[in-house]
């Protein structure tokens, strides 16, 4: 059996991922800073698929948590085969001379230093080990740049370039690692990114069908079972309707 941490596992793609793995030999260390979801995802894991879940309920932006929770892993729980740094927001979307700087810090804290912070936690511990996974949830946006996305794009730019310095950083390790960019995709990301303006987050979708969180979890479930020698490395998925960050089509 192996086991996958998966940060931002209270909903989306997060969660989506935890059931799908859970489905099958897979053991599961979910995070988050919403302990109650976290609780109600393990208790459905382990009574739907019978696997055992850990629960780590910490804010990715607390380096001292972060330390603290992976520091604190009982032993059984130390062999961790898949990091997926999945937690992660947009916050937000001005015109960068009218940005918010709390945003800004937000975004970055979480989808950039978060992810760092991470990582630096697990790698050593699946270097020492012989090898793992690492699969880092990025975005259209972490290649393209759209008007008013900038902060949150240059945070995926971020993980686009992190994701390649990993591979490079730990070659020598037997670390694969994994960018898993998607477009579209109807979460709670909208509602969060419109602070809670339900109408405005429905609107993002209004005429198409976007990508579901069960869309991604297949996709990192397929990436995770490949051979022992192949490493998928890069994989951008949309839905059907959008080409890019660009050219949506949407019957309306
Ligand atoms: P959701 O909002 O549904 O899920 C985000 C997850 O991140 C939640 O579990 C949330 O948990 C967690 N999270 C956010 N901030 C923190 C924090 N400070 N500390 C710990 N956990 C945190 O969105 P998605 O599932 O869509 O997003 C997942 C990833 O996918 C993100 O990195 C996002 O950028 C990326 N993505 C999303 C796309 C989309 O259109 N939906 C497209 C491309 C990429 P909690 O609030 O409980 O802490
Ligand atoms: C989320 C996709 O297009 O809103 O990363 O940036 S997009």
């Amino acid at each position: 059996m192996r086991i996958a941490l998966i940060t931002g596992a209270t909903s989306g793609i997060g969660r989506a991922t935890a059931l799908r793995l859970a489905q099958d030999d897979f053991n599961l260390i979910i995070t988050g800073r919403r302990l109650e979801l976290l609780e109600t995802l393990k208790k459905e894991i382990e009574v739907k698929y019978k696997k055992d879940v850990l629960i780590l309920n910490f804010d990715v932006r607390d380096r001292k948590a972060v330390e603290k929770a992976i520091k604190g892993l009982p032993e059984r729980w130390r062999k961790i085969d898949v990091l997926v740094n999945n937690a992660g927001l947009a916050v937000g979307l001005n015109h960068i001379q009218d940005g918010l700087i709390e945003d800004w810090e937000q975004m970055v804290d979480t989808n950039v230093k978060g992810v760092l912070y991470i990582t630096r936690m697990v790698s050593p511990m699946m270097i020492e080990r012989g090898g793992g996974h690492i699969i880092n949830i990025g975005s259209i946006a972490g290649t393209q740049v759209y008007e008013n996305g900038n902060v949150y794009c240059a945070s995926k730019h971020a993980m686009h370039a992190l994701s390649q310095a990993m591979r490079m950083d730990m070659l020598k390790n037997n670390i694969k690692v994994t960018e898993v960019r998607p477009g579209m995709l109807e979460t709670e990301f909208s509602l969060v990114r419109f602070k809670g303006d339900a109408e405005k987050a429905k609107n993002t979708y209004a005429g198409l069908t976007p990508l579901f969180a069960d869309d991604i979890a297949e996709t990192i479930y397929f990436v995770l079972t490949r051979p022992a020698h192949v490493c998928i490395n890069d994989i951008e998925v949309t839905p059907v309707s959008q080409a890019n960050a660009f050219n949506v089509n949407r019957n309306l």
